[in-house]
């Protein structure tokens, strides 16, 4: 039975806004950047399970043929990441992979990416360098990535090995996954929510000392209990 991406939470373009927007008198904080949805996009060769592998983390479907439409579409999905609660909108290459690499629009605002290729398919994970450089050339330097040999119910032309040695070179997490079956689906997306939550952390962090540092110059310039008593004694 051929199942596809549930429409009533599907697009095919800007999504609209899931919270209320920021008041104009607040600086957006990383609380408020909680409750947007993270853009997550797939990428890899056509036939490797990208359509399939969101179809089954979105609505726990399947199908057994091509799921190619025209256009790009995305999903979102609300989860929860050690106690955090993370929107994830889901985007799809639907179809256009031929085109996708250099389709600018696919990775503006992505913070997340899954790098799949088929485990059958030898030609798919070759391929997978020419999409990270494709991600490194278009997509922002925050945005992680994870790697998805799908297919796993089947027999291997790729060993484990050789894939999860790749994903540590390029600092990616690792998971065979089946969108036939299932397995590792839902924590592949749980693996790159985490990543980007900490990178969204991270960013967080590094912003922050900033204006710590403007304190610290501010709270400098001030004189201290101590210099201050000094400087009586010596008046006069
Ligand atoms: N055995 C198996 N077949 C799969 C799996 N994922 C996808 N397929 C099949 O591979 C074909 C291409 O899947 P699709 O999701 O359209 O690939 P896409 O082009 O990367 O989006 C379809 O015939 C799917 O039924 C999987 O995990 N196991
Ligand atoms: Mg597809």
């Amino acid at each position: 039975m051929s199942t596809s991406l549930n429409p009533a939470r599907r697009g095919t373009g800007p999504s609209t806004p899931l919270s209320s927007p920021t008041p104009a008198t607040r600086s957006p904080s990383l609380e408020d950047d909680c409750h947007q949805p993270m853009k997550v996009i797939l990428l890899g060769s056509s036939g490797v399970g990208k359509s399939n592998l969101i179809a089954r983390y979105h609505s726990d479907s399947f199908s057994t043929e091509f799921m190619s439409t025209i256009g790009v579409e995305f999903v979102t999905k609300k989860i929860e990441v050690d106690g955090q609660a993370v929107w994830l909108q889901i985007w799809d290459t639907a179809g256009q992979e031929r085109y996708a690499a250099m389709m600018k629009t696919y990775y503006r605002r992505a913070k997340g990416a899954v790098l799949v290729y088929d485990v059958t398919d030898a030609t798919s994970f070759e391929a997978l360098e020419l999409w990270r450089a494709a991600l490194g050339t278009n997509a922002a330097p925050d945005c992680v990535a994870v790697v998805a040999g799908n297919k796993c119910d089947m027999e291997p032309a790729v060993s484990a090995q050789q894939a999860q040695a790749y994903a540590q070179g390029a600092d990616m997490a690792f998971k065979l996954t089946s969108a036939k079956t299932a397995e590792n689906v839902r924590e592949l997306f749980e693996e790159l929510a985490r990543r980007m939550v900490a990178a969204r952390a991270a960013a967080a962090a590094t912003a922050a000392p900033s204006t710590s540092a403007a304190a610290a110059v501010r709270l400098k310039a001030l004189p201290t209990a101590a210099q201050r008593a000094r400087s009586y004694a010596n008046c006069c």
